[in-house]
């Protein structure tokens, strides 16, 4: 009764879009803007058109499309047109910067890069440092002008279940970014398992995500979800703040709102000097990081509504661990969604007695099948079906699971992953440091933010000034959300014997 039910050969965009045609939701909006409305009828001849369009630039079934695509129709356009035909859409993250792009275009081997044109600045540069070896690339804009002159019919190619079918990539503490493949089957799964079965999603519900679509969070609040059951999703390009985000409930009365905890809290800030109007909502959901249970107490004061907190992560495409409208426990990520299987194990891969802490594992039919090109970081992940999440967990009483943080270094800072060798490597690239160590620390909020521990050339550079220069040096560099907001000074720091860093002496 769990378990998802598939034919032998199929392609997810018949459920997912052109199902809803036959079904008289031909005329229904399948997307809304600030700027346009589509129908499901208009999206699925995009969708055709550009998988025509994909084919067209030479493109073959198999070959990989990275998509660098703010939220907006055309990512939809992209992303299912791609799948029709066979080609594997890869959309990362927007954020970051030509290095990183540079790398995913590398290893991924794809055969084309489309980029919304607010990313010229990156892509290009990441283009140009591979030389001979980029690949083709273009704007949006220039793909939906090519895209207008395809064919509006296409044969959907067929696949089965557990064929590669999309790609996201997942940065990890030490090295590059692992491609995590997931197969047709997985967006089925967590639209039924979590969407459709824990959220009640159906066909009149309008979601909105203010995580955005790269994130594997965001793809389904904002794209499967609503789908799957021929609903309407809202999109927004800009960066999501407690007024665009107040303004987008306000103007499309979504039913169902998805955030992030950093954003919860500026919103709840925010709510303290003014009134916003936010009765459409009948659900909240949390994810990317602990939603801490003082936030869960002053949202339901504020709005009347409910937050639920879920743990997902991309391996799992969405949800697995979940708070549910008739069942919650704030401060817990709840319980396993039916479906899915949770087990804490201890150092030798045995379950914990029952309240006892240790690593969370997770059985997942959704769960990406490996990494592209990593096979070590394969098999430390992915053991015998199962899925390391790298958290520890422990049980309470009642069966709710509470998050006690990460078996490795990595930080969560606005729901997004941050290495903090990263944020060393870029301190360090600065002339007046000599060596740094970035931990994670709570905010006024009580949520995880970057700081850095700073060992100076010049210990008597110290001060304000140069805390400036550094935070700009890392804005510039990094990704905008990965800077430190505290920077300290110190004569040395902590080593092991053999000179690694102990990070954990300097978490405070
Ligand atoms: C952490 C949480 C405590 C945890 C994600 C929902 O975040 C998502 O995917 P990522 O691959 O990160 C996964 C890791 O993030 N985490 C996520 N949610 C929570 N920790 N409470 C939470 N509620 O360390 C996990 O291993 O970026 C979230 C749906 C899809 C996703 N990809």
């Amino acid at each position: 009764a769990h378990s998802v039910e598939l034919p032998t050969r199929f392609n997810v965009v018949v459920p997912f879009i052109d199902r809803h045609v036959g079904e008289g939701r031909g005329a229904k909006a399948a997307i809304r803007t600030a700027q346009e409305t589509v129908s499901y009828s208009e999206l699925a001849e995009q969708v055709n058109r550009a998988g025509n369009a994909l084919l067209a630039s030479g493109l073959a079934p198999g070959d990989r499309l990275l998509m660098v695509v703010k939220d907006c129709p055309a990512f939809f356009y992209l992303f299912w047109g791609a799948i029709k035909a066979g080609i594997v859409p890869v959309p990362p993250n927007t954020l970051l910067r030509a290095p990183d792009y540079a790398y995913m275009v590398e290893d991924s081997g794809c055969g084309l890069v489309v980029y919304s044109s607010e990313f010229t600045v990156e892509i290009v540069p990441a283009l140009k440092q591979l030389g001979a070896k980029a690949p083709q690339s273009m704007t949006v804009d220039t793909f939906l002008a090519g895209m207008a002159k395809a064919s509006s019919v296409l044969e959907p190619r067929l696949a089965a279940p557990e064929d590669d079918c999309f790609w996201l990539y997942s940065s990890g503490s030490t090295g590059r970014p692992k491609g995590a493949v997931h197969a047709q089957r997985d967006m089925v799964v967590t639209s039924e398992l979590y969407g459709v079965r824990v959220l009640g999603i159906g066909e009149n519900d309008i979601s909105y995500s203010a995580a955005k679509l790269f994130f594997a969070y965001g793809l389904g609040n904002g794209m499967t979800f609503p789908l799957w059951v021929g609903g309407t999703a809202i999109l927004d390009d800009r960066r999501p703040t407690p007024d665009t985000t107040f303004s987008n409930i306000e103007t499309f009365k979504p039913t169902i709102y998805y955030g992030v905890p950093t954003l919860y809290a500026a919103q709840l800030a925010a709510l303290e000097t003014q009134k916003r109007d936010l009765s459409s909502l009948r659900a909240c959901v949390s994810a990317g990081e602990a939603l801490p249970g003082d936030m869960f107490r002053r949202w339901k004061e504020q709005t009347g509504t409910i937050i639920l907190d879920g743990i997902g992560s991309t391996e799992a495409l969405h949800i697995f661990i979940g708070n549910r409208l008739d069942d919650y426990r704030p401060g817990t990520s709840g319980k396993p969604v039916p479906g899915y299987e949770a087990r804490i194990l201890d150092e030798n891969g045995d379950p914990v007695a029952k309240g006892e802490s240790g690593r969370l594992w997770i059985k997942a039919e959704s769960a990406a099948r490996y990494y592209w090109n990593k096979p070590e970081k394969t098999a430390e992940t992915m053991v015998n079906g199962w899925l390391n999440t790298g958290d520890t967990y422990r049980e309470d009483e009642d069966g709710y699971f509470i998050y006690e943080g990460r078996s490795d270094d990595m930080l969560k800072v606005g729901g997004i992953w941050c290495s903090p060798v990263e944020i060393e490597n870029c301190l360090i690239g600065h002339p007046a440091v000599l060596e740094a160590a970035v931990v994670g620390q709570t905010d006024e909020q009580s949520l995880i933010k970057p700081k850095a521990i700073v060992v100076l050339k010049q210990p008597g550079d110290a001060g304000a000034a140069l805390t400036d220069a550094l935070m700009a040096h890392c804005k510039r560099t990094l990704a905008p959300y990965k800077y430190p907001r505290w920077i300290e000074y110190v004569p040395e720091l902590p080593k092991t014997a053999t000179g690694k860093i102990q990070r954990f002496k300097l978490r405070g």
